[in-house]
């Protein structure tokens, strides 16, 4: 018997800059989510959006407590620490944890959620690096730091932020990098992270990358977790996010990428977030409904 999925919304856009991804959650629900999994007859319950503050009500110098900038970091964090809890106890009752997004750093608290004491291997789906610190940002938006968190980049090492000492470079992969700051680049060539860039799925292929990722992230942990960030595809696929990047994966490699995540990691799948859906930049809400499809690739639905 499948674990039912639970979805947890997080309205969260204090980690972009631009307004819009606070409503991905709402968007996704009526992108046909539910119709998505009764049509693979796998059970899904609805858990509800999680309150977030609005950025007029919240701190846009923040980070000072981090020597850097980082926009908003306290109320950041505070939402993190509940997404933390609630996946935890999403999976306490025996269910799957999917978070919808709100923007990328929201998958600091879906990380946290999961890992337990649990050895967890990451895939990240992104055009993005996510691994600026409040010192190398070029934005001071969260949503691009948020696998630096996790790892414990420079300042971040401070636990009491997000680090998540259950991650290490070597369990982490990133998938379908294209836009990297030049801080992260030479971060990544330093660090033991599997980095696939774009180019190198142009030469070898979706699944053949995808699989080689996911057989490195699960050589040495217990379980795999999957941050989807809808900027990895193409934005003639999924114009509907706040940092489209040209050159992206098509629509069917997003769901070879997905599928292969189901048929790889099987039960050892411990959560996912689906993040960065934009429904103000969108069209017909296209974004939103492949958010949908993808989740339920990645879930166990095929073709045949
Ligand atoms: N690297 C840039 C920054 O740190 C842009 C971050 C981009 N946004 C995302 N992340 N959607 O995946 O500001
Ligand atoms: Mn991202
Ligand atoms: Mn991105
Ligand atoms: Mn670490």
């Amino acid at each position: 018997m499948k674990r039912t999925v639970e979805t947890l919304g997080v309205p969260m856009d204090l980690g972009a800059d631009r307004r819009g991804v606070d409503m991905g959650p709402s968007a996704i629900r009526y992108g046909g989510l539910n119709a998505e999994f009764d049509a693979i007859e796998r059970s899904i319950v609805d858990g509800g959006d999680l309150s977030v503050p609005h950025p007029e009500e919240g701190d846009p110098e923040g980070g000072t407590q981090l020597g850097g900038k980082a926009k908003y970091a306290e109320e950041t964090r505070t939402v993190c620490e509940r997404v933390a809890q609630r996946v935890s106890a999403v999976r306490d009752d025996g269910r799957f944890p999917l978070v919808l997004g709100g923007d990328h750093s929201i998958a600091i608290g879906g990380v946290n959620g999961v890992t337990d004491g649990e050895s967890t291997g990451v895939i990240w789906f992104d055009a993005h690096g996510d691994l600026n610190t409040p010192q190398t940002t070029p934005s001071g938006n969260i949503h691009g730091m948020p696998l630096a968190a996790l790892l414990g980049r420079g300042v971040f090492a401070d636990k009491s932020w997000a680090h998540c000492p259950e991650i290490d470079e070597e369990n982490v992969a990133m998938v379908g990098l294209r836009s990297l700051d030049e801080g992260e680049r030479s971060y990544i060539r330093d660090s033991n992270i599997h980095a696939y860039p774009i180019s190198e799925i142009d030469q070898r292929g979706i699944t053949a990358v995808t699989e080689e990722a996911i057989d490195a992230v699960t050589a040495d942990t217990d379980q795999l977790y999957v941050s989807l960030d809808m900027d990895f595809l193409d934005p003639d696929e999924a114009p509907g996010v706040g940092t489209p990047v040209r050159g992206g994966v098509t629509y069917r490699e997003s769901h070879a990428a997905l599928e292969m995540v189901q048929d790889k990691a099987g039960d050892s799948l411990c959560g996912m977030d689906v993040v960065e859906v934009n429904p103000i930049l969108d069209r017909e809400n296209r974004t939103a409904e492949l958010a949908c499809e993808l989740a339920a690739s990645a879930l166990g639905k095929r073709i045949l």
